[in-house]
């Protein structure tokens, strides 16, 4: 914590005695007295043996890869550009347990792991003390959105692992001269890591001390004891929480949301958010799309009436379990190019230096894994298979690899945003697109709405629904009655509202097969493009739009040279109204729980009730969108 009344001096003076000489001038060229007493704070309680500023030069770009290799961080395959990592049996994913937002006095925050403020940073503090002896610091500045724009949030990274400054130069825009020009006027948020000890395979030791705390009134995030990037990348997970509460109070949204282009008539592109929770094709959908603005955040402003967005990152940390060349052919290219720079984590290194992952072509070998040394057949201590590569296992690579990257992704401005999509796993109720009638309804029905099955790890918990609001909950620093209501009031104001959808591409036939293809998305696509243009008509239905079938069967044979069959548009768009009851009745029940629901909730959500109540009574519990079309008056497009 800063002290403030000490004069600026004392703290150059003190930098002086603690840094060599060249981190000591690079940090004096920054004009801000708190962050350097704040980085002098911090060096004095963790005592690096060095402390290394990374400027935005090639050099020290080139030193922390290299640095990661060198200190065993990282291992070598048999491309110089392509490096593995591994986090370490125990350190495998982000931990919800001992992720907690520090709010002063502690106060509970509904679905949220709150602790009090000064006693985090006190324990930080009895953990971080030395905790870098022997080790050298890294400190590294870095843009949180395009260089020069409204946008654009900063950030400064302090921590011991190379690995985590060598993912964020890929992952992040180095802007050490934005500092140097700008300060003492630049906000910025700051992190402090350390992986802690490590132990002979360079994993984290003291994984029951980790602790990722997240001091929102400061805007400071201390993470200790861990690797797995969820945990320790400053700018990934942990600055969308920071961000999330600034744009509460200024009026914006901070998105766990990729943002993508979809080209329509006449080659207009169309761009969308997408929220997904982790599992439910959000990168697919991404990759499907016409061009690549974002794959995971969205910042969006209101810019004179218009919904803008940026995404704050160029990278891609991407789940790489299952990526294969048939379905994902432009990322399997990436991965496999000698030519790009990828850090692989929680991969199999095979002896030789190839790395495999399930989805790889070719058999997986022996070598090093997550959990150690792997051989085909190897086993736990309980008899269990050991995966050869983990299911979280991920690739960290720049998004600018990819073909179909928008050139926009550097535009200060963003780009407008005309269609937000949600999309969960759900077997047996949501259709595979769904328009909402409005924003509210939208925001509530769907977004605040959104849900997902459990995996089948549990196997009695399948088909069990995780609640997900807006597919950010584990990411939420405030409550999600609030989140609603920054997203209804941020709404209301626009000129120019976005539609919003719901896709799902998780529904089962009786016999519990999926019923969609994987491409079919490209067409739910294509139709929400045409929506937002009103270039087609639409069914009402009582919970939102759903296409027509014949617009649908021009699609699939525009798209993807298929036929689309009418039962299976039967199957797909029946409107499942039991099921959807049911989920209102879970959603009604969450939300009684959380005081600071806007009330509209209840009202919209009421009213939706009451109008599957009013079809079932009318027509039974599963009614076919053919019936639909019938009952309710079309909407029509701006055409007729
Ligand atoms: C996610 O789980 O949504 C991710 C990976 O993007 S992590 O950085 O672990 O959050
Ligand atoms: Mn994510």
């Amino acid at each position: 914590m800063p002290h403030a009344s000490e004069p600026e001096y004392d703290h150059l003076e003190r930098l002086r005695r603690l840094l060599p000489p060249v981190a000591y001038e690079r940090l004096a060229a920054i004009k801000d007295a708190s962050l350097l007493k704040w980085i002098a704070e911090m060096v004095g309680l963790a005592r690096p043996s060095s402390v290394y500023v990374v400027t935005d030069s090639d050099e020290d770009v080139a030193y922390v890869a290299r640095a990661a290799l060198e200190r065993g961080e990282e291992l070598p395959t048999k491309y110089p550009k392509h490096t593995a990592h591994f986090d370490g049996p125990r350190d495998l994913a982000r931990d919800r347990k001992n992720t907690r937002i520090l709010v002063p006095g502690g106060e509970a925050i509904p679905l949220l792991n709150t602790y009090e403020r000064g006693a985090g940073v006190r324990e930080i503090y009895e953990l971080s003390r030395g905790i870098m002896e022997g080790r050298e610091m890294f400190i590294a500045f870095y843009c949180f959105g395009p260089r020069g724009s409204d946008f654009t949030m900063y950030a400064v990274q302090l921590t011991d692992s190379a690995y985590v400054i060598h993912s964020e130069n890929i992952l992040y825009r180095n802007c050490y001269d934005e500092f140097v020009k700008r300060a003492p006027d630049l906000k910025y948020a700051r992190f402090f890591h350390s992986s802690g000890e490590r132990d002979a395979n360079g994993w984290s030791k003291n994984v029951d001390r980790r602790r990722i705390y997240i001091d929102v009134e400061d805007g400071v995030v201390y993470s200790v004891n861990t690797q797995y990037a969820g945990n320790t990348v400053g700018l990934k997970k942990l600055m969308l929480r920071l961000c999330v509460r600034a744009g509460y109070r200024e009026n914006w949204l901070c998105e766990h949301m990729f943002i993508a282009g979809v080209r329509g008539p006449g080659d207009r592109i169309t761009y969308f958010t997408g929220a997904f929770p982790a599992g439910c094709g959000k990168t697919a959908t991404v990759l499907v799309s016409d061009t690549v603005v974002g794959d995971d955040l969205a910042i969006i402003k209101n810019v004179d009436g218009v919904a803008r967005g940026v995404n704050p990152e160029v990278g891609m940390f991407g789940i790489i379990d299952g990526v294969n060349p048939v379905d994902d052919p432009e990322i399997y290219e990436i991965l496999t190019s000698p030519e790009t720079e990828v850090i692989f984590s929680n991969v199999l290194l095979m002896d030789g230096g190839e790395v495999w992952w399930r989805g790889k072509v070719g058999e997986p070998g022996p070598g090093m894994n997550y959990a150690g040394r792997w051989w085909p057949g190897k086993r736990d201590e309980s008899g269990q298979d050991v995966l050869p590569s983990h299911p979280n296992a991920r690739f960290t690579t720049s998004i600018r690899y990819l073909k179909k990257l928008d050139p926009r992704i550097d535009d200060p401005s963003g780009v407008p945003i005309h269609g937000m999509i949600f999309g969960g796993r759900d077997p047996a109720t949501l259709p595979p697109v769904l328009e909402a009638f409005d924003w509210e309804h939208g925001m509530i029905a769907i977004g605040a709405s959104l849900e997902s099955e459990k995996t089948a790890a549990i196997l009695e918990r399948v088909g069990e629904m995780d609640f997900n609001p807006f597919a950010i909950l584990d990411f939420l620093s405030i409550s999600p009655g609030k989140f609603l209501e920054l997203h209804l009031r941020f709404g209301e104001r626009l000129s120019v509202v976005p539609k919003v959808f719901g896709v799902n591409y998780f529904l089962r036939d009786e016999a519990g097969r999926f019923i969609a293809e994987k491409v079919d998305k490209r067409v739910w696509l294509k139709w929400m493009e045409l929506r937002i243009h009103n270039d087609c008509r639409a069914i009402r239905t009582p919970v939102g739009y759903v296409p027509l079938y014949q617009d649908l069967v021009k699609l699939f044979d525009a798209h993807l040279g298929k036929e689309y069959p009418e039962e299976r548009y039967v199957k797909e768009f029946s409107i499942r109204v039991d099921n959807f009851v049911a989920k209102i009745e879970r959603i009604w029940g969450i939300y009684s729980g959380i005081p600071d629901t806007p009330p509209r909730l209840f009202e919209v959500l009421a009213e939706q009730k009451r109008r599957l109540e009013n079809l079932r009574a009318a027509h039974g519990s599963v009614v076919s969108p053919f019936k639909l079309e019938k009952i309710e008056s079309l909407q029509p497009s701006a055409q007729g």
